[in-house]
């Protein structure tokens, strides 16, 4: 089988392909927090910050910056990004410690999570999440920004802004509205519920579900496929669907309309009492003001 075969030589060149934690990386230190693996033309980038259950601060967002760049310069062909071997939670999103209190846009262009979220979109390969665990917050909008999605049925995906009283960056609602009908953006936008691994399965925000303890191999045999492509073919396509999936022109005087209504709410105090109450570890208690 084609894909079997693929796998295999990629394996023999490098020869650390395996199951569980072996694959998680071995060979290379992006960031702190982020590890990379190479296995014949599949790179492999790890986020492993247990203790932080892979919330992305600035260390990690530019972790995962690095290790695309260093998986490009050794010449890789897919990009493989997960969570280390053993946790269950995929990532908890933006570092909330890191987001400003107020008078400034929590999701700014040149936020740290917003700058890996684009070196991922311009990323001239394929980049495959694979997911075994729960996603929330901005890493759902990471998941999104990859370009196929693996998952076992232990996945979850939550975008909770409204549980913090944070006003979602207009960008990153395309990448929501790119990928899901907008009732269910909005049922997960305004509810901050989980979506379970089998719902995202049948919505198509997973291309792959698989069990456990297939997901590495399926996944990297999928890399594989990819990997052994026109590495030119896919990178047009890649750039041209990005470039007509982000096409969504409106007036300038619309935008600053609505950049002023965010404003209001991340200057409200129910912003602030959205991040007081989860440093606090309590429900938070929004007045709507
Ligand atoms: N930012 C900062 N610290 C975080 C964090 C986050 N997003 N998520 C978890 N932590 C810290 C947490 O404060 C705790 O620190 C440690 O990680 C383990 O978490 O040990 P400490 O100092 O107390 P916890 O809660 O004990 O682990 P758990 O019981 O296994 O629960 C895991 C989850 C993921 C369910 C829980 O930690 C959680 O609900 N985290 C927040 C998830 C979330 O809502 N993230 C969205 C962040 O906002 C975001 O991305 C945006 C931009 N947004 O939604 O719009």
């Amino acid at each position: 089988m084609e894909t079997s075969a693929v796998l295999a030589s990629a394996e023999d060149r490098d020869g650390k392909a395996g199951t569980g934690g072996a694959l998680a990386g071995t060979d290379g230190l992006a960031g702190g927090t982020v590890r990379t693996g190479v296995y014949g033309q599949v790179g492999v980038i790890t986020l492993d910050d247990q203790r932080h259950r892979n919330a992305i601060g600035a260390q990690m967002a530019n972790g995962v910056v690095a290790a695309l760049e260093s998986l490009r310069a050794r010449h890789v062909r897919v990009v493989v990004l997960r969570a280390a071997a053993g946790m269950d939670v995929w990532s908890a999103g933006h570092d909330i410690d890191e987001l400003p209190r107020g008078r400034r846009d929590p999701l700014g262009y040149n936020d740290s999570l917003e700058e890996m979220l684009r070196a991922i979109r311009t990323f001239p390969m394929p980049v495959v999440a694979m997911v075994h665990g729960t996603v929330w917050g901005g890493a759902m909008d990471l998941v999104l920004s990859c370009d196929l999605v693996t998952a076992d049925e232990t996945a979850s995906f939550a975008i909770t802004a409204a549980n913090l009283g944070l006003p979602y960056n207009t960008t990153g609602l395309l990448h929501f509205l790119g990928r899901l009908p907008v009732n269910l953006v909005k049922e997960m936008f305004f509810t901050a519920a989980p979506l379970d691994a089998k719902k995202a399965r049948e919505c198509l925000l997973v291309n792959h579900l698989v069990g456990s303890a297939e997901l590495e191999a399926f996944t990297l045999e999928l890399a594989a496929i990819m990997a052994a492509k026109s590495p030119m073919a896919i990178a047009v396509i890649k750039e041209q669907l990005r470039v007509l999936t982000d096409y969504q022109p409106i007036a300038a005087q619309v935008y600053e309309r609505i950049q002023g209504l965010r404003r209001e709410a991340y200057d409200s105090s129910d912003y602030l009492e959205g991040l007081n109450a989860f440093a606090e570890k309590r429900p938070p208690i929004f007045r709507g003001t």
